[in-house]
């Protein structure tokens, strides 16, 4: 297993739309293994394969918060979304920045496991809006995308401002 690298906002390539997994191999595996690795490094309780510039459709999330419920979905799609609820989210890829986001309170969705077999879940609470967040990254999407203009530009020069610190 290994740690792989997380981009950050404003970084171009948190934009690519993530193409669907058609192979189930010994790769894939790797994949999710260090991707949950990374996840619990950080730590964090959810990543999506395009915060490490892999651009396929693979998402791991643990919600747990003593690291004892790994889960991984590939091709992740959203089937039904049922009432609302508002959160305050971070990102791994906007370190540092909350704010409040509203999405579905409950979902369904279709996936698929790291075998390829096809599956159905049911969500609600912080396992919903953790998968809508993930799903968003395969999309190019982020959580700041949903606050006004003025919330993201300021954002956007925290960050930059940081990343030249940083050197
Ligand atoms: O660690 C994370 N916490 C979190 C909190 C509220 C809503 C979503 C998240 S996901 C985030 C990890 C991450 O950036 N995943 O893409
Ligand atoms: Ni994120």
């Amino acid at each position: 297993m290994a740690l792989r690298q997380i981009l950050h906002h404003p970084d171009p390539r948190l934009r690519v739309k993530a193409e669907p997994v058609t192979v189930f191999d010994a790769d894939l595996g790797t994949l999710v293994d260090d991707m949950l690795e990374t996840m619990y490094d950080a730590p964090g309780i959810g990543l999506a394969a395009t915060q490490i510039n892999v651009h396929q459709r693979v998402v791991v999330i643990d919600v747990s918060r003593d690291g004892s419920a790994p889960m991984h979905f590939i091709n992740p799609r959203i089937l039904t979304r049922d009432g609302e609820e508002e959160m305050e989210e971070g990102c791994l890829s906007v370190p540092g920045i909350f704010e409040t986001v509203r999405r579905a309170d409950r979902i369904t969705l279709a996936y698929q496991d790291r075998d390829g077999n096809a599956l159905e879940m049911a969500a609600d609470g912080l396992l919903a809006v953790c998968i809508q967040h993930e799903i968003d990254h395969l999309d190019g999407k982020l959580f700041v995308d949903y606050l006004s203009q003025l919330k993201q530009s300021r954002i956007r020069k925290k960050l930059e401002k940081e990343q030249r610190l940083a050197g």
